[in-house]
């Protein structure tokens, strides 16, 4: 049976570091929010899992994974869940709980990327918190992306099996959370991201590396792979981008 990946159809979102993982085992898989209402799947359908009334463990938000009857909430839960099963994980048990850290990691990044351009409430739209959000994205640029970027940069100087994974000698859906949170931030900040390769080597290596897997390239050139945009959390709105201090 195919797994089921929900996510808002529409953006690549918090949904694409789930995909990146499938994609890159080539597992079988289908999005759900994406496809025909009259083939029971599209957003009407996702509701109705987080609705029900009958699931037992009704997940709060997308993205969740259903494997036959379980689902699984929580973008870094499903990787954790999905790691060893398409051989993305590391081997040894004792680092797949560093690489859940790392992943959780990257997950406050995201969320403090969100928080730029909505820095007040979630439920008010950016037009209503540009000043707020002003200011919030210039201190994510001056202090949080430089404390997380040098941090994952040690991470990788510091493995002790090398510096070409995030966490042991081979590939993890790490690495390809890695590539999607530097690519997402590549895209929102372009300015404050000019001298990324200068500052983080060993990131803007590994960002290319992950981009040149013949998996992730073919993927990267299908329709399934949908442009950065501004419904997504890496929004590029020129007016919160500046040159890092
Ligand atoms: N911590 C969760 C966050 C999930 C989340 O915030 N999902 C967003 C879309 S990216 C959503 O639909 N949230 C609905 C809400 O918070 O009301 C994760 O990492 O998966």
């Amino acid at each position: 049976m195919s797994l089921e990946l929900y996510y808002w159809d529409g953006l690549q979102g918090r949904g694409e570091f789930v995909r990146l993982a499938l994609e890159e085992a080539g597992a079988d898989y289908v999005e759900v929010a994406r496809g025909n209402a009259s083939e029971g799947l599209g957003t009407g359908a996702m509701m109705a899992v987080m609705k029900s009334k009958d699931e037992p463990y009704p997940p709060f938000a997308p993205p969740f994974l259903k494997d036959g009857d379980l689902v699984i909430s929580q973008t870094a839960n499903i990787l954790f869940y999905l790691g060893p099963r398409l051989n993305l994980a590391p081997s040894v048990e004792s680092l797949r709980y560093v690489a859940n850290g790392l992943q959780l990691t990257i997950a406050d990044v995201v969320t403090e990327a969100h928080d730029t351009h909505h820095p007040l409430a979630s439920n008010l739209y950016y037009e209503d918190q540009k000043d707020a959000a002003k200011v919030r994205a210039h201190d994510f640029i001056d202090n949080r992306i430089p404390k997380f970027m040098k941090y994952f940069e040690r991470v990788l100087k510091q493995n002790p099996a090398g510096d070409t994974f995030m966490v042991g000698d081979s590939l993890t859906y790490v690495d390809l959370s890695m590539f999607q949170l530097i690519d997402g931030l590549l895209y929102a900040f372009p300015r404050a991201l000019k001298r990324f390769g200068e500052h983080y080597p060993r990131l803007a290596a590994l960002h290319a590396a992950v981009k040149e897997r013949p998996n992730i390239a073919a993927y990267l050139q299908s329709e399934r792979r949908l442009a950065h945009n501004e419904a997504c959390i890496f929004r590029h709105y020129p007016e919160l981008d500046k040159a890092a201090a």
